[in-house]
């Protein structure tokens, strides 16, 4: 459970982290489940449903940078989304009900792990109303130099910001420039031990550096909704839906809430992960090192 003024924390930045939520068994069965995962992805050419890999992947040394939806791939991952003490913090959090929205795995390796550009998951999925978070799992200790996740503090409570691109696609990227008003310099660090969780506001802006260390990366992610938020891109599977609860009760009142929208419409062309979407930006922000190992694979 979150202390009252972690709560108030909460509501005030956007963000707030739980120290050692996992217990080190379930962490040891999350990393050994991951890193089997990762073994499939010996032979593959190209992204699939399930992969998406780095640029500098190949068939023979494989390099995964984000499992997609293992929620859905994965049974393990369906079972973990409930897991007890991470749904009483949700339940603090967003209300009574909470359903799950998606779910990721990013993996930051060391010295090439991709960074992740600025933005707000709102602009991916907007809802009736914004009771909605992203979980951050962490698999492996995070800290400045292996590409921690990095939030601007009270940007929830701001504008929602163009993620699209020179041409009005959906990219799923801002550029910070042409945010007035935004001071990603304010950026605070989530710093913490492997077994941690970090809870943002799906309004909060973050991003994340390349992993520049000598030190893996490991973030799962789970994407929570109050019971009551309702997705404005819409409903495909009903009852796929309502079996995504974690705690209480769903309903088929949504509860509506102005708060700042923009679709993310036109889709991205070439839809992908929001690795690929993001490589239509306007202006990458994080910069991109390349190892030396590189120039000799
Ligand atoms: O892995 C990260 O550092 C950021 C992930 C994220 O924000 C996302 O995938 O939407």
């Amino acid at each position: 459970m979150l202390s009252a003024e972690a709560v108030e924390s909460y509501r005030e930045k956007g963000y707030v982290v739980a120290l050692d939520v996992l217990d080190g068994a379930m962490l040891s069965r999350i990393r050994q489940t991951v890193a089997e995962i990762c073994d499939g992805a010996r032979g593959l050419s190209t992204h699939n449903d399930v992969y998406d890999l780095e640029p500098t992947h190949r068939p023979d040394a494989p390099r995964v940078r984000r499992i997609k939806v293992p929620h859905q791939n994965f049974p393990f991952f369906r079972e973990l989304a409930g897991y007890p003490p991470m749904v009483e913090i949700l339940k603090q959090l967003l209300g009574p009900g909470v359903r799950l929205h998606g779910s990721k795995i990013n993996l930051k390796a060391p010295g090439y792990g991709s960074p992740v550009e600025w933005h707000q998951d709102w602009a991916f999925y907007p809802h009736t109303n914004d009771d909605l978070l992203a979980v951050g799992v962490m698999l492996e200790d995070m800290d400045l130099d292996n590409g921690a996740l990095l939030v601007v503090p009270g940007t929830h409570k701001g504008p929602t910001w163009d993620h699209h691109d020179a041409d009005g696609y959906f990219c799923g990227a801002m550029d910070p420039a042409a945010c007035p008003g935004l001071d990603i310099g304010r950026a605070e660090p989530i710093l913490a031990k492997a077994g941690s969780m970090s809870f943002h506001h799906v309004r909060a802006v973050h991003g994340s550096a390349q992993n520049f260390s000598t030190k893996p990366r490991t973030l799962l992610l789970y994407e929570f909704a109050a019971a009551d938020a309702y997705p404005l891109n819409g409903v495909g599977d009903f009852a796929e839906f309502q079996s995504r609860m974690v705690a209480g009760d769903a309903t088929i009142e949504p509860r509506l809430v102005p708060t700042p929208i923009r679709m993310p419409l036109p889709p991205a062309r070439g839809q992908g992960s929001i690795y690929e979407n993001q490589t239509a930006t306007r202006r990458r922000y994080f910069e991109l090192r390349q190892e030396p190992e590189l120039a000799t694979r």
